[in-house]
């Protein structure tokens, strides 16, 4: 038997949080029990297998610096913890394969590692440390961009290459941000930018931006034939920014500090719904209209179905979501 208790994470990226916890004797371990008994890790630099469970005497993990081994681990737990409550009390999902069940988190993976990866294979997200100026990868729409990987693998199962792994990409970015603006954590801000804290870039830029993807350097802002060769992180940008363009619409605005500036292929303006209405859409037709094939001509007609579904055919909804499409050269 184990105690169901809240813990204190001093965590990284969001303050001092709560973390569920378990007690079992005169100790503590990570393990979520009001979610699916996720549990978190230490590889301890290792790159296989579960490594330890984090225990502890005093229920209190990590001290906010990455130093202390427990950080990390408070930081992914807790970001396990957001996509968990997103998935279930936005979108109706009971976990990653929506059966109740909660994947686990490992920590500390290799030395130096500047990544972070959801496996299909162990149902786990794995975090590295980061290296030089790259912080661990342990942010919030980090964590929950690499676990929705795990919900688009057992719904659309969106292939992993050509412009269904782009849209994939797009996804987990897309419900990285929906998480991180729904925490409302006052440390970690929601926002349209994609891995802010991990300074990758070593200049202080996010990995990626969804207003104007061709911010990085790399990602495209709008489709065109051919799009399903280049890489999935860069063929992301359209759909990416279609998702921007239907929650905040097109032009200039400022959210949480952070002004963005989103253009259309066409030149035409789009009005935003919102990104709660937006976030529902995209998942309604990732989990009923999507399929391991569907490209950007599809994640169109996938969208405006489940539009169609939610709000009607001749609501202001279905309509935007038409011109957000064709804001990024997608149809008609
Ligand atoms: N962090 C990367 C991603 O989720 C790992 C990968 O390339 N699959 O996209
Ligand atoms: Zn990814
Ligand atoms: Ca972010």
């Amino acid at each position: 038997y184990q105690a169901i208790h809240n813990g204190t994470g001093n965590t990284m990226y969001s303050g001092t949080v709560t973390l569920g916890t378990a007690q079992s004797g005169s100790s503590y371990t990570l393990t979520d029990t009001a979610r699916g008994n996720h549990k978190t890790y230490n590889l301890n630099r290792g790159t296989s297998g579960t490594g330890t469970l984090f225990t502890g005497p005093d229920d209190v993990w990590g001290n906010g610096s990455a130093s202390n081994a427990e950080t990390a681990a408070a930081d992914a737990h807790y970001g396990a913890a957001l996509t968990w409550d997103y998935y279930k009390n936005v979108q109706g999902r009971s976990g990653i394969r929506g059966d109740g069940v909660g994947a686990y988190s490992r920590v500390h993976y290799g030395n130096n590692y500047v990544n972070a990866f959801w496996s299909d294979s162990c149902f786990c997200m794995t975090y590295g440390d980061g290296s030089g100026n790259a912080n661990p990868l342990t942010s919030i729409d980090v964590a929950a961009h690499e676990m929705t990987h795990g919900v688009t693998s057992h719904t659309a199962g969106l292939v992993y290459s050509g412009e269904s792994g782009g849209l994939n990409e797009a996804t987990s970015d897309i419900f990285g941000a929906a998480v991180e603006f729904h925490a409302n954590n006052a440390s970690d801000v929601g926002d349209y930018l994609i891995g802010e804290e991990i300074d990758i870039n070593g200049d202080g830029t996010p990995l990626r931006y969804m207003d104007k993807p061709s911010k990085d350097g790399a990602s495209k802002d709008y489709w065109y034939s051919g799009i399903g060769n280049v890489d999935v992180h860069y063929s992301s940008g359209p759909a990416n920014h279609f998702f921007y363009l239907l929650s905040e619409g097109s032009g200039t605005k400022t959210i949480n500090g952070v002004t963005y500036d989103s253009p259309t292929s066409d030149g035409l303006p789009v009005t935003g719904i919102g990104r709660e209405k937006a976030a529902k859409i995209w998942f309604r037709a990732l989990t009923t209209k999507f399929t391991s094939t569907t490209n950007y001509a599809g994640a169109r007609t996938g969208t405006l179905a489940a539009a169609g579904e939610l709000y009607g055919t001749d609501s202001t909804e279905y309509k935007a979501v038409q011109d957000a499409w064709a804001g990024i050269n997608v149809g008609a």
